[in-house]
């Protein structure tokens, strides 16, 4: 039987795991994350697919099949998984996604190389995507396509495959036409995503940028301009937008525009953080900080991030505050996604020197200043920081949106906690409640930070409830939801406050 609803990710939703010899597929353990959220989508439909890479050449395990059947908690899918050869995925993804798209996206010119691209390679790759969904799509169906790394194939898939929906969504930013144009496949890109039939981005500007550079290139039309929600455009942000366009016109097709922010499992995430093995573990972290105050930064190694200039603004903040010194812990978790990348490679190294330069400079036997923290941390353990980290410095240069933050705020159900947020993250179109920070600016990142640590109490309080009303309100349900409608699909009722 084939799948109404195909979901088009590069990475394979469950962890392969050898047993006796044989290879069984387990759920991942995280259930945070994209991944679990979208499988959840597989119960809304009659039958799901999911469409992944996988080693070509993986010496465990040369001939696997490509299409398995999988049994989960999200009920029965099947998973079509790519071979890839070793070079293949090195151009299309390391090199082609991440060396020359990333830093685009994130509006990093300097830093995007152009020359190892191997266009060809990115076509063929985006083509056995395309081809593998179109094998799996039923009459009809819906395809759901996510980020940069699959952006032709809705073009290849619209060819194979006139009959079926098409759905994309980036995790990303999308710059301006003037960024976004230094790509030289830049038309046929956006040719591509033109023949979606939904193109979903986080919030109203990657909206207005994709327009704008649409625009650039193509004869398109816009039809519909709304007002941005109010819960969309804090002003504290420099992402905000007054007005988003909904519907462009390419070649006699309308393709329906969408701002929808991600969010988070609040529930699942306040049930972790009023936990008793949360508890336990916050009583034993309160107990190691004394009368210290927690400040708690969390992400991928990844220069887009902020960590250099963050670890900067502490050194500041100790140098020119000894009154502070014994008196507050960064942790700083940042940890490697793409460890054989070079740009990663370094980032890493400049965050270990400088983190040592810290510690040496300041610490003492009794107060280490900062703990940098490499290897990921369980996502359980994250929680109880998350409860017991007095502020959140949250300081990406660049983000599409940004999880933690709302995790942050979901795991603190005591009501406390201060909120440290760029005004570059995508999410900070929602915070307007969060102490906003410039992390191209010394002197807006020095002054928030000393802001979120001398806050009152009542301040603090009052900022995190409202901020805690975005969190559950804009919550992954609320995003399921509106992805629903940006394909006429039918919604499920918010039975939470009936409950
Ligand atoms: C992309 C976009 C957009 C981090 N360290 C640990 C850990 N994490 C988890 C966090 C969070 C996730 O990783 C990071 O999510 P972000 O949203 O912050 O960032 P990206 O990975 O860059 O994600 C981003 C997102 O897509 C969704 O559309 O928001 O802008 O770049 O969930 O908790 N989890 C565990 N241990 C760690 O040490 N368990």
């Amino acid at each position: 039987m084939r799948s109404n609803l195909v979901i088009v990710y590069h990475r394979q939703p469950y962890e392969e795991v050898e047993v006796n010899g044989k290879i069984e597929y387990h759920e991942n353990k995280s259930p945070n994350g994209i991944v679990p959220t979208l499988k959840s989508f597989f119960g809304r439909f009659e039958k799901g697919a999911w469409i992944a890479w996988k080693y070509a050449d993986d010496p465990a395990n040369p001939d696997f099949e490509r299409v398995v059947e999988i049994e989960d908690t999200y009920g029965k899918y099947n998973v079509s998984r790519l071979p890839l050869t070793r070079e293949q995925v090195s151009s299309f993804y390391h090199v082609t996604s991440k060396e020359a798209f990333w830093p685009i996206l994130h509006g990093f010119k300097e830093r995007y190389n152009y020359d190892p691209v191997d266009w060809s390679t990115f076509r063929e790759v985006n083509w056995a995507f395309a081809e593998a969904a179109a094998a799996e799509a039923a009459e009809g169906a819906v395809v759901w396509v996510h980020d940069y790394n699959l952006w032709l194939v809705p073009a290849y898939l619209r060819r194979l495959r006139p009959d079926v929906k098409i759905s994309f969504f980036h995790h990303t930013p999308f710059p301006s036409a003037d960024i976004f144009n230094v790509l030289p496949w830049r038309k046929e890109i956006l040719e591509s995503l033109l023949a979606c039939d939904v193109v979903g981005f986080h919030i109203p500007r990657y909206v207005n940028n994709f327009v704008s550079a649409a625009r650039s290139l193509l004869e398109v039309s816009t039809k519909t301009r709304e007002k941005v929600k109010d819960e969309l455009k804090a002003e504290t942000s420099a992402l905000s937008e007054q007005s988003v366009i909904t519907e462009v016109s390419y070649q006699g097709r309308t393709i329906r525009l969408q701002a929808s922010p991600v969010g988070v499992d609040v529930d699942y995430i306040e049930s972790l953080a009023n936990s008793e093995e949360t508890a336990t573990k916050l009583a034993e972290i309160r107990e190691t900080l004394g009368d210290r105050q927690l400040i708690l930064s969390v992400g991928r190694t990844d220069y887009t991030k902020g960590g250099i200039e963050q670890l900067e603004s502490y050194e500041r903040l100790l140098e020119s505050r000894p009154d502070l010194r014994g008196k507050v812990q960064l942790m700083h978790v940042s940890v490697m996604a793409n460890a054989n990348m070079t740009a990663y490679q370094q980032i890493q190294h400049d965050l270990e020197t400088l983190a040592g330069k810290i510690n040496g400079r300041f610490g003492s036997f009794d107060w280490q200043p900062l703990v940098l923290i490499s290897r990921p941390v369980p996502f359980k353990e994250l929680v109880a920081y998350y409860r017991a980290a007095d502020v959140a410095w949250i300081t990406p240069l660049a983000d599409g949106m940004n999880l933690v933050c709302k995790e942050y705020c979901a795991a603190r159900t005591d009501g406390d906690g201060v909120l440290v947020l760029s005004e570059f993250a995508g999410a900070a179109v929602e915070f307007a409640s969060a102490v906003p920070t410039n992390p191209f600016s010394w002197k807006s990142m020095d002054s928030a930070i000393q802001y979120a640590l001398e806050m009152p109490e009542d301040e603090r309080r009052g900022r995190m409830e409202l901020a805690r009303q975005i969190v559950r309100k804009q919550d992954i349900r609320y995003w399921a939801e509106d992805q629903m409608m940006a394909l006429d699909l039918p919604t499920m009722p918010d039975t939470r406050d009936a409950a």
